[in-house]
């Protein structure tokens, strides 16, 4: 089983639904970058435009307005752009971020794929069905691990023919992006279909909704000891990426897993 890497979550937003406005000013957001990888990170999400259910999107200037200072701040660090814009995304890696993760897999902004790969940029690819306004209304699947898989089959073969070598791109099923909590469960317990693809797996449980759900069905986020279960879950069963927002309690947690493991 591959060594659990985390990767801390940076939201430079008003409106992210479990972090929105911790981070909005930039000294704060380095200072929260610079803490979780203090905390054992191996690499720091920084994102400027909130994806969570019935959100708008931003503009690029926004976007940019939020995220260059903070990354400005972290040179040197180990970072990772999150976002669907080539502009950002070329911005980004030249202030040193090593990482694209693009919640549309690529289908957002028809520029970024050569962005990545003239970067020489690592490249997340996250599979969601619909879009963040409307794709929480009923998502539908007949075989929600295999089509997830086949998406990101299809995105992963993209990507490579956009010159963005194989061995640079991890694979997310998106937990939350247009899937029921069922659904979302079902993924994790069934990786082994999307681990077949033969790439690493990233997933981001972190607060997720699906997770307080178990608890109260009104729950809009999920709580920290729901988030560490389900990311426990997610590697025994071969995810080696994880995207959280509570980084130290991760980094003991997947030790602890990985010990055992
Ligand atoms: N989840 C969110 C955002 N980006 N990227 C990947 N690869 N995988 C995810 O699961 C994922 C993601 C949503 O979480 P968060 O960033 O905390 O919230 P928001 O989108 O509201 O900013």
């Amino acid at each position: 089983m591959q060594r659990p890497a985390v990767m801390g979550i940076v939201n430079v937003t008003p409106d992210s639904f479990s972090d929105g406005g911790v981070h909005l000013d930039p000294e704060a957001a380095a200072a929260g970058a610079r803490r979780m990888i203090e905390e054992g990170a191996a690499i720091v999400d920084v994102g400027g435009e909130s994806t969570r259910p019935g959100s708008e999107g931003v503009s690029l200037d926004e976007e940019l307005r939020r995220v260059i200072p903070v990354l400005e701040r972290l040179d040197g660090l180990p970072l990772s752009i999150d976002t669907a814009k080539a502009e950002v995304a070329r911005r980004a890696l030249a202030l040193g971020a090593e990482l694209v993760n693009d919640v549309t897999a690529l289908r957002g902004d028809p520029e970024l794929a050569a962005v990545v790969a003239d970067g020489n940029a690592y490249l997340c690819l996250m599979h969601m069905q619909g879009e963040p306004r409307t794709m929480q209304a009923g998502p539908r699947y007949d075989d929600v691990a295999s089509e997830v898989a086949a998406f990101l089959e299809e995105r992963l073969a993209f990507a490579v023919s956009a010159g963005v070598p194989e061995e640079r791109v991890c694979l997310d099923p998106g937990i939350g992006f247009g899937k029921t909590p069922a659904q979302n469960f079902e993924l994790v317990r069934r990786l082994d279909v999307l681990l077949a693809l033969g790439r690493p797996v990233l997933i981001g449980l972190s607060r997720k909704s699906s997770l307080g759900r178990l608890f109260d069905p009104a729950a809009t986020t999920g709580t920290l000891a729901a988030s560490l279960g389900a990311a426990v879950a997610a590697y025994e069963r071969g995810a080696s990426i994880f995207r959280v927002h509570d980084v130290r309690e991760h980094v003991e947690a997947l030790t602890a897993a990985g010990a055992i493991a």
